[in-house]
């Protein structure tokens, strides 16, 4: 959890080095405290953490790595041991977007870079997307910029949007095994623009599977949203 490397608890000074016009260990309360309401999904009091935090001139990037991101990786670690379920974890990302909503001005004006940029939709016929919103609610809350092509995304679309925001990844959705299909002719689009392994591609969606995403020359599967961005930091390494 968020110590700082002044205050680690052990050797605290008399003032915390992140905010020293507050008293010691204030932005670390104020950090766990924001996380912890992200796991509980409590958005209206992390909007309010995150006010008092902004107010108390912890560095955003902090509020946002310590406090949010934080909330959001114990979210992800809970859903894979099946101790959270899907409307945990929309509440959590919820909770997460209520603050990110006051940070992202704010990491923008910093010229705080966001891990990378990727470009998440459903593929071209199909419609579900739960789980995709749900990927980009958890890429989002581990420090990607996520752009959300929505649903019945065509291949075109994928490649102009994944230029458009020089996204280093491509994330695409299939609920549906008859738009399985969509999901190797965008792969194939992908490389036809010149853009495979400038980009790398993610696939998921409850039919789909490792052998699946190595056949269509997908980079990578994953079966869960947590697991997503396991494979999204792995791809990007
Ligand atoms: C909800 C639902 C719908 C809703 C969708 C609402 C919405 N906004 O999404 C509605 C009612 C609209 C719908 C419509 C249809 N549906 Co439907 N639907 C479902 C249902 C019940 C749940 C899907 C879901 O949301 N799961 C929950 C989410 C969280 O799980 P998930 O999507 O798998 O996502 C997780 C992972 O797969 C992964 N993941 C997902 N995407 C990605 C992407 C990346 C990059 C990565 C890394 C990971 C990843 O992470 C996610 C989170 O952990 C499923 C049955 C089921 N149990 O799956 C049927 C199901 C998918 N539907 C089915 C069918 C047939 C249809 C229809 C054709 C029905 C009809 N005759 O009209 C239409 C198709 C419409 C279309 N063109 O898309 C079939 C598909 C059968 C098949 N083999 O293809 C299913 C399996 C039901 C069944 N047993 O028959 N459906």
């Amino acid at each position: 959890m968020p110590f700082c490397s002044g205050c680690d608890g052990r050797n605290r000074p008399r003032r915390c080095h992140l905010i020293p016009e507050n008293p010691p260990h204030m932005a670390n309360d104020m950090l766990i405290q924001i996380s912890e309401n992200v796991i509980k999904g409590k958005a209206p009091v992390v909007k309010e953490l995150v006010e008092k935090a902004i107010a108390a001139n912890l560095p955003v990037k902090q509020i946002l790595d310590e406090g949010l991101i934080a909330g959001m990786n114990v979210v992800g670690t809970k859903f894979k041991a099946n101790e959270f379920y899907v409307p945990e974890v929309l509440i959590a990302a919820r909770a997460m977007n209520a603050g990110m909503a006051l940070l992202k001005p704010l990491l923008k004006a910093a010229g705080v870079k966001a891990k990378a940029t990727a470009c998440v939709g459903t593929v071209k016929g199909d419609l579900h997307d739960i789980g995709k919103n749900l990927v980009c609610m958890m890429l989002e809350g581990a420090g990607y910029n996520v752009v959300d092509l929505g649903v019945n995304v065509d291949a075109a679309k994928f490649v102009e949007e994944a230029k458009k925001h020089d996204a280093q990844l491509i994330g695409m959705s299939a609920l549906l095994t008859t738009t399985m299909g969509a999901m190797k002719s965008t792969v194939d689009a992908i490389k036809d623009a010149g853009l495979k392994g400038k980009v790398k591609i993610m696939v998921g969606g409850a039919p789909l599977t490792q052998s699946f995403a190595d056949e269509i020359g997908a980079d990578g599967y994953a079966a869960d949203a947590a697991s997503a961005v396991d494979l999204a930091n792995a791809l990007i390494a």
